[in-house]
């Protein structure tokens, strides 16, 4: 047998059938059909035992050479079918870089936190520490570490929802007042602001929620007075409604802070004149505030012989609905973006 002929032939034929294969998986069977085991290659291979043992070397030489170049001609293919499917996938996901791309909307921090951030940004310029506590509270930490024991009458201004006999959801952030005068051991000033969400068994209507966010604000020290609260007091409004605002405190109730206080802004759209927004009296109520009482401070560990401090507490719907002409409270929490996005 013409083994070199024989060879040729065969790379001939392999050669003209890789011409027509168009898949790599199609290349896989035309290997094995010609370096496979039982490909033509394979077969001619077994002649060797019968041949005489000096052309045996040679006759092995020249089928391994063969079969080097067939691999080489099937890889050689592999890799032009490969380049082509790449560049067809390639031009398939071709990009227009000139085309008009689908706007997204950016989404805003929503209005009641954007006034948080503003009273914070406020705060911690006049050197306060922000402080938090849990939504789920103790009675003695939301009542009657803040003076009002069980069964005072005074409890009925905060409907509460408890959670079991002696935990709750906060009705106020004042509890961590009580918190944060305990972790300093009535040993150091105190001077921070604490916002968060409260809740109250109250029923939803355009001024009230069953939840809401205050802002408390506390300082102890061994000199704070009356009149540190109102300058605190008009920063406050006057970061709100604007530098020419002006308050007035009138007398109030709270069982923590004595004497206590309720906080009128001079209203903004009539400046002060009276218009239908201030019901024609030139202010609107805005917080309530106070000393804080010498009963609060003892049970938290201060002696008010030493130390006396200031309180607030602020309802923040209350500011934004105030300070944007919101009529309804129920806009903060049924989340249309169209009110929302109304405050970028
Ligand atoms: C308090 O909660 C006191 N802890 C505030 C305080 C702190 C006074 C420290 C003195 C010293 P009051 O119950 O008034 O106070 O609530 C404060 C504010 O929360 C109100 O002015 C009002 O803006 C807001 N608020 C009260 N109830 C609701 C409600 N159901 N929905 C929305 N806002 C409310």
């Amino acid at each position: 047998m013409d083994i070199e002929k024989a060879l040729k032939e065969l790379e001939a034929a392999l050669k003209e059938e890789l011409n027509s294969i168009k898949t790599i998986e199609a290349l896989q069977d035309l290997k094995a059909k010609y370096l496979g085991k039982k490909a033509e290659l394979s077969l001619m291979m077994r002649h060797m035992k019968d041949l005489p043992d000096q052309d045996k070397p040679t006759f092995g030489q020249t089928i391994n050479q063969a079969k080097q170049r067939f691999s080489k001609h099937i890889e050689h293919h592999r890799k032009t079918l490969e380049t082509l499917k790449l560049n067809k996938k390639l031009e398939k996901e071709t990009i227009d870089v000139t085309m008009t791309a689908p706007s997204y909307r950016l989404g805003t921090t929503h209005l009641l936190n954007q006034i948080i951030d503003d009273i914070e940004d406020l705060f911690i310029g006049m050197g306060y520490l922000i402080k938090e506590g849990p939504e789920i509270e103790s009675d003695e930490r939301n009542f009657e570490m803040l003076n009002l024991p069980k069964n005072h009458p005074a409890r009925d201004m905060q409907d509460s929802f408890y959670v079991t006999e002696e935990t709750l959801l906060r009705t106020h952030t004042s509890p961590v007042q009580v918190r944060t005068m305990l972790e300093y051991g009535g040993q150091k000033p105190v001077k921070i602001i604490c916002p968060g969400k409260v809740y109250r068994r109250d029923d939803d209507d355009a001024t009230h929620s069953h939840q809401f966010m205050q802002i408390e604000g506390l300082v102890v020290d061994e000199t704070t007075s009356m009149s540190d609260l109102k300058g605190t007091l008009l920063a406050i409004a006057r970061r709100m409604f604007g530098e020419d605002r002006q308050i007035r405190l009138r007398p109030s109730y709270f069982p923590f802070t004595e004497p206590s206080v309720e906080v009128d802004v001079t209203c903004s759209k009539c400046d002060g004149k009276g218009c239908a927004m201030c019901k024609h009296t030139g202010y609107i109520e805005i917080l309530g505030a106070g000393m804080v009482h010498d009963n609060v401070l003892r049970m938290s560990g201060y002696d008010p012989e030493v130390y006396q401090g200031f309180a607030f507490g602020v309802g923040v719907e209350r500011l934004a609905m105030l300070k944007y002409g919101i009529d309804d409270i129920r806009h903060f929490y049924t989340n249309d973006l169209r009110f929302n996005r109304q405050f970028k």
